[in-house]
């Protein structure tokens, strides 16, 4: 995929990529030994980290494809500041509820200060000086911005982080009924999203937790290594979003009863005598990572900070709002996870840094090396991007790096392949090798 603000191609001479041959021994699960042996991130402090060139290309691939299915849905993006005025936390009743989480600064006017752990109170306060009627409803309004919660344990590399990136949204609306349209939509929409990163996530009745409200699910990924412990139907997770046809103008309900009609919940809602109904084959109690959240919760913001329009009687109504998370850093952990064999990250295409990895061989032989420059040159003007290792190090290092680094194809071109016109296309996830001319390896890569 072509995001807006990447180089379709870098020369592994350029680029920086520390990769490191052992995960440091701290680093507990296999996503976050393989980030930090990939070079794509490093911890600055206990949950804060760099995201280092590889890493925040995939960063930015991921918040594309989340960015490209909320504007499918209508909603509208947009960025909010990650340091607040407490005065609003104060009138929604949340700043001591947040507690120690809450990260509270000081400026130099001694003005109350925090680092968003969410944004329900900014968003409302913004949506209320500008909403005056049922006229301007609904609406779904959502940003990608860095967030800041003083975990207790944070872990796990950015599975669990202290900073970490979040997409959150926020949905408007005049009533219950009006809201549950949003909702709907926001729910297929994060089916779709996960499926487009490559990754199954199963939507499971929630605990509401400080967002508060009555309506939630939490979109999960099943992994050992995950912190939630998860109860489902095997059912559930043999659905297809991809193969649905969906028109977001149109009634969404049955696509929504069909992901929730089998038993699928979180060990917080866990139910005995729902669970004891699901036959005993189809039971699977696992744990998981949950990527996304969202919830509805009607009123508990707008009436407290007083937002409310007037209805189709003239008649003032506080509005109805729900808010929809993503745990964009930690869906890059998951999809981690999910996709990778013991040589390192096989990452789905979709997400991939580079669809494509060039490997010069013989870097002494001037043939090859004009040959490679070529081939770099080519894939690019093909739309493929490509990482170039024209590095002055081993081939056998070479490979292990894009094994690592996990890119779908990898393009091997050495000084006796050249004089037999040929060059080997590797598949990462099969393993396969065959030789091929450049052209044909450049039609398989492109799917052809
Ligand atoms: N305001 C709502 C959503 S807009 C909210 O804050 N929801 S949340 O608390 O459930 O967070 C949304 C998502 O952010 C979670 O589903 C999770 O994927 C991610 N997330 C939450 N805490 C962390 C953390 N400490 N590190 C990494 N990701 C996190």
């Amino acid at each position: 995929m072509q995001t807006t603000k990447l180089c379709k191609g870098v020369r592994l001479t350029e680029f920086f990529m520390p990769t490191l041959r052992n995960a440091p021994s701290d680093a507990k699960i296999v996503s976050h030994q393989l980030m930090l042996r990939a070079g794509m991130i490093r911890q600055e402090s206990s949950g804060i980290y760099s995201w280092l060139p590889l890493g925040y290309r995939i960063l930015t691939k991921i918040s594309e494809i989340i960015s490209q299915e909320q504007n499918k849905i209508g909603a509208c993006e947009m960025l909010m500041p990650t340091i607040q005025s407490a005065d609003l936390w104060k009138k929604s009743g949340r700043y001591d509820d947040y507690g120690q989480e809450m990260l509270r600064i000081n400026d130099r006017h001694n003005q109350e200060m925090l680092f968003g752990p969410t944004n329900e109170e900014m968003i409302t306060d913004i949506f209320a000086n500008f909403a005056q009627s049922y006229k301007d409803l609904p609406k779904n309004i959502f940003q990608i911005q860095w967030k800041f919660r003083d975990e207790i344990r944070p872990r796990f590399g950015v599975m669990r982080g202290r900073e970490f990136l979040m997409k959150d949204g926020y949905g408007f609306a005049i009533d219950e009924e009006q809201h549950k349209k949003i909702y709907n939509k926001i729910f297929v929409s994060y089916l779709r999203t996960f499926a487009r990163l490559g990754v199954k996530a199963i939507p499971m009745q929630a605990d509401t937790g400080p967002i508060g409200g009555k309506l939630s699910h939490e979109f999960i990924i099943l992994a050992d290594t995950g912190e939630s412990e998860i109860f489902c139907d095997k059912e559930v997770i043999d659905l297809d979003i991809l193969q649905e046809k969906i028109d977001y103008r149109g009634d969404l309900e049955p696509i929504v009863n069909k992901w929730t009609e089998k038993y699928a919940s979180t060990d917080e809602m866990f139910v005995e005598q729902e669970w004891a109904k699901v036959p005993d084959t189809n039971k699977i109690a696992t744990r998981g990572i949950e990527v996304g959240h969202i919830f509805y919760f009607g009123t508990k913001y707008s009436e407290p900070l007083g937002l409310k329009v007037a209805d189709k009687d003239g008649s003032l109504k506080p509005l109805h709002m729900g808010s929809y998370g993503i745990g964009v850093s930690r869906v890059f952990a998951g999809i981690i996870e999910a996709c990778h064999d013991e040589k390192g990250i096989v990452f789905p295409s979709s997400v991939a840094p580079f669809d494509v990895g060039l490997v010069n061989v013989s870097l002494k032989d001037e043939n090859c090396t004009k040959t490679c420059d070529e081939y770099y040159e080519t894939l690019q003007n093909n739309d493929i991007e490509v990482a170039y290792d024209d590095r002055d190090i081993g081939a056998g290092a070479k490979f292990s790096d894009m094994e690592l680094i996990g890119l779908p194809w990898v393009i091997v071109v050495g000084k006796k392949s050249i004089e037999k016109g040929l060059v080997e296309l590797k598949n990462r996830t099969t393993g396969q090798t065959q030789d091929l001319s450049f052209e044909q390896a450049i039609n398989i890569v492109k799917g052809k």
